[in-house]
């Protein structure tokens, strides 16, 4: 066996409390390597004659990636805390693995050999709120979804769609238009709305701003603003805001007031200034967004500005109701400032939803102390280039979207915020090459896989768009210009996502090996949903899972029924074609 490939470390992804009772623990593995791997664990001072005594569980192999296998086990350990290592076996040897290495046969003599989990405290389990399991996002930029309000249509606002989106432009979208179409995004099922800045600010964005206790007056006013929440609430749709804290505005009047006073400014640590006066080329000379002078770095480690943070952070949720914050450039704030953030807000409102926009690896954040789930950019990237670029195979594929699963706790995974797209990447119609097919497979593979999906606004319908702004353009309103086809199937699929617990997050996924197309099911004791997913242009065969002999099946999207008459069922693909099938245990 490979020892170098082996790895294990608690308290992250490898280790952690699933909930108040239950541990679950990972090993890596060189890939195709072990052929098994039993969990040796044991309470820490349970001894018998000097001996330590464990039991062993079976380990399963839950995900594979391009070089390694992981191995997971689920335990409830009688006391809530647990001494465990590994035994792994090939046909060549058995080998046990602990914390201090690498044994030939369990050591019993100490406890200190093995991997300590030392209490499982219910303070520490990481529990995002239960509502946010079964939410189907959409995402909408307030500037470009609708203008139900003309009177207040900043200077130079454009008619409505009359033109391609630039950094600059503005069409007077605001929030009587949302309000205007709340029902249809009823109608299209949706849950959650995550809304691009609204507070004051310079640009057609908002992320540049200028005061996080005022809403823009380009999108309405505070009571319109509370009519919203509570429009969205009666139609049990839950409102999350963008909360811009990395920077602020060129326009801050904070920071207006470090350019004029330099030194002398009461503000001037509330930023990253290197030295004064203030100057903006060839590079800014304090601390940005980017190398954007227009975006300030605010200084989140001064403590006036903390509290004030803090302050805006409760204030939106008390005063308005809102349920989620989204955290723009989350990554580059202390986590010390996002530790108090998470206190304060969940001071208001225990079930405040945080999200954090970061697009890496973000295992740090999401311990349970900071975020509840952070932008899956890249579930996305595997899942574009596969179904929209054809850019990899489907083991490839496979591999890496087992990989972002791999890198995560399960209960971080059933929150993750699964996005095709946003208003800072190209629309996902545009990526496809302009395919509706393909469009179609990535939205069935994104509302049937775990996590929570967010539809960008205008995608269902079928916008296209290259790169911000490209992917800014206005909202099409007008039913002949949409694609009534996909938004009709964007809608069956959230359907089926809502109605049966296992099509949506409450199932269990597993992949198969295929000569052609991605074949994967979703199950729990009850029924399996299988899907059969084609991403090429020629029509194949795929032979299914499992034995089907008596089954009933049932296809997903029509209903029709039919009985399987032998053990082996092949399902054929027209080129970009799907099957989903459900069949009861
Ligand atoms: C403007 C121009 C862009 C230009 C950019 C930088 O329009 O063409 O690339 O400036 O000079 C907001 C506006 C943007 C505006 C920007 C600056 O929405 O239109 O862009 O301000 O004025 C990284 C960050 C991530 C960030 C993205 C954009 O890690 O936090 O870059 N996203 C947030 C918001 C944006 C917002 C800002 C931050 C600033 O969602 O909308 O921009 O408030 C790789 C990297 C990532 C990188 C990602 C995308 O994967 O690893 O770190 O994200 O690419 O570039």
């Amino acid at each position: 066996m490979l020892k170098e490939a082996i790895y294990h470390r608690p308290k992250n992804n490898y280790a952690y409390a699933y909930d108040e009772k239950t541990l679950h623990i990972r090993l890596r593995t060189k890939k195709n390597d072990a052929t098994s791997v039993t969990l040796i664990c044991g309470d820490p001072y349970h001894f018998e004659n000097q001996s330590w005594q464990y039991s062993e569980v079976t380990m399963s192999k839950k995900e594979t990636d391009q070089l390694f296998d992981y191995w997971f086990a689920e335990v409830p350990p009688t006391f809530r805390r647990m001494r465990y290592g590994f035994k792994l076996a090939n046909e060549e040897e058995t080998i046990i693995y602990g914390e201090k290495g690498f044994f030939d046969t369990p050591p019993t003599d100490d406890t200190a050999y093995y991997f300590c989990f030392p209490f499982l405290n219910n303070a520490d389990v990481f529990r995002a709120p239960a509502w946010v399991k079964d939410t189907i996002w959409y995402q909408i930029f307030p500037e470009r979804f609708a203008n139900g309000d003309s009177s207040l249509n900043p200077e130079g606002a454009l008619e409505w769609g009359s033109t391609a989106p630039t950094p600059t432009n503005f069409f007077g979208g605001d929030f009587q238009g949302v309000i205007e179409h709340l029902d249809y995004l009823s109608d299209l099922g949706i849950n959650g709305i995550y809304f691009t800045p609204i507070f004051k600010a310079y640009s057609n964005h908002k992320y540049d701003t200028i005061d996080y206790m005022e809403i823009d007056p380009q999108f309405g006013d505070k009571e319109t603003f509370k009519r919203l929440v509570k429009e969205c609430h009666k139609r049990d749709i839950k409102v999350m805001l963008d909360a811009v804290f990395n920077h602020s505005g060129y326009y801050f009047p904070e920071f207006q007031d470090v350019l004029k006073n330099g030194e002398q400014s009461p503000y001037k640590d509330w930023f990253h200034i290197r030295e004064f006066p203030l100057k903006e080329e060839p590079i800014p000379n304090y601390d940005t967004f980017a190398f954007v002078p227009s975006m300030p770095k605010l200084n989140t480690e001064n403590e006036e500005l903390r509290n004030y943070l803090l302050e805006v952070g409760k204030y939106w949720v008390e005063e308005f109701d809102i349920d989620g914050w989204r955290l723009d450039v989350a990554n580059e704030i202390d986590h010390a400032f996002w530790r108090d953030f998470r206190k304060a807000v969940k001071s208001i409102k225990d079930d405040v939803y945080i999200l954090g926009e970061i697009w890496h690896d973000s295992m740090p954040w999401l311990q349970g102390d900071q975020f509840d789930a952070v932008m899956n950019y890249p579930f996305t990237t595997a899942a574009l280039n596969y179904f929209a670029k054809d850019k990899i195979s489907t083991k490839e594929f496979i591999e890496e979207i087992q990989h972002v699963l791999s890198s995560y706790p399960v209960n971080v995974n059933e929150v993750a915020f699964n996005l095709l797209g946003s208003h800072d990447t190209p629309r996902t119609l545009t990526v496809c090459n302009e395919s509706t097919d393909r469009e179609k497979l990535l939205f069935l593979f994104q509302l049937s896989f775990i996590g929570t999906p967010c539809i960008y606004y205008g995608d269902e319908i079928g916008m296209t768009g290259g790169p911000d702004p490209g992917c800014r353009k206005c909202m099409i309103w007008d039913e002949d210009q949409q694609n009534q086809e996909l938004l009709h199937f964007t809608k069956q699929l959230i359907s089926l996502r809502k109605k049966h617990q296992t099509f949506g997050n409450h199932g269990n996924i597993t992949f198969f090996e295929t000569e052609h197309g991605l074949l994967y099911t979703k199950s729990n004791e009850n029924e399996t949903f299988i899907f059969a997913l084609n991403n090429q242009s020629e029509a194949i065969s795929i032979c299914l899972p499992m034995d089907l002999q008596n089954k009933v099946l049932t296809n997903a999207m029509t209903g029709e029924q039919f009985a399987a008459n032998s053990s082996e069922v092949n399902v054929q693909l027209d080129g970009f074609g799907f099957e989903v099938l459900k069949v009861e245990h």
